[in-house]
């Protein structure tokens, strides 16, 4: 994949380029990044990048010129590339965008700095617009490097066998299961019996039951958001009656719903 990032600060993406396994996938030309100066496509004298807001107010505004022409460079040298504005008025960054960006022949991630980019960049220039959450950000660099690093992982051949993203939190709109390793006591608390024996039907429930817990009381609203498989059914069914033994049958909602 290639990835072209617009930035004002190129230099921070060296560090995060050649370290673990962004280094690797780099060496391994799974992904060939290159970091573009918006400031270089500046045309006047002292390079201006930013103005201040029409309308007033605090702060100031990516100028649209240099910005246009930074895109417009990129897209030249990566045609089929989609062009995705990091803003905290994107979509809202998750598993499911990462899975269907890693598909993608090439990218262009721009990075706005200061109050944002002049809105008229969006109108023919940027094809999407993509939000790392609810927070504002000094820069869109982090968001970059994060929609990046998800994305890059997700790549065939990117993850060794012993790290594949099979099992990611979020693969099957799960939270992860927790993982151990050695010593099997760690200042008073053992890992959990199952996981020593070696019965990997035991292992797998005991895993599952781990990620459904961690996600009814973390997140429910991801259990809500998919529908739940035969197996996972059963396990809350026996919750719901172990929760029954100990509350008694829950009162009848007036009207309620009955799964
Ligand atoms: C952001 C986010 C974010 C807004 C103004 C950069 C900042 C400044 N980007 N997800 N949240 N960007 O806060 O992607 O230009």
């Amino acid at each position: 994949m290639q990835i072209l990032v617009l930035t004002l600060f190129p230099e921070m993406f060296d560090a995060f380029w050649s370290h673990g396994i962004m280094r690797k996938a780099v060496e391994q030309t799974h992904i060939t990044p290159a970091a573009l100066n918006i400031r270089d496509f500046a045309r006047d004298r002292h390079h201006v990048t930013d103005d201040r807001p029409y309308g007033g107010g605090n702060g100031m505004v990516m100028k649209p010129e240099p910005l246009a022409a930074a895109i417009r460079a990129a897209q030249a040298r990566a045609p089929a590339a989609r062009t995705i504005l990091m803003t905290p008025q994107g979509r809202v960054f998750n598993q499911v965008i990462a899975r269907e960006m890693a598909a993608l022949p090439a990218i262009i991630l721009v990075c706005g700095r200061y109050e944002g980019v002049d809105d008229r960049l969006s109108r023919d220039l940027i094809t999407d617009e993509l939000s790392i959450g609810d927070y504002v950000l000094t820069g869109g660099e982090v968001a970059a490097m994060a929609v990046v690093d998800a994305v890059t992982r997700l790549i065939p051949g990117v993850l060794g066998g012993a790290d594949s993203a099979e099992h990611d939190s979020f693969s099957n709109g799960l939270l992860e299961h927790p993982h151990y390793t050695r010593p099997p006591v760690f200042e008073g608390a053992a890992v959990p019996d199952v996981l020593l024996t070696g019965h990997h039907h035991n292992i797998e429930r005991w895993r599952l039951e781990a990620s459904l817990m961690r996600t009814l009381v973390n997140r429910p609203d991801l259990l809500l958001e998919r529908a739940l498989t035969a197996e996972e059914i059963d396990i809350l069914r026996r919750w719901q009656t172990d929760l029954n033994r100990l509350l008694g049958p829950p009162p009848e909602p007036a009207g309620g719903r009955k799964r």
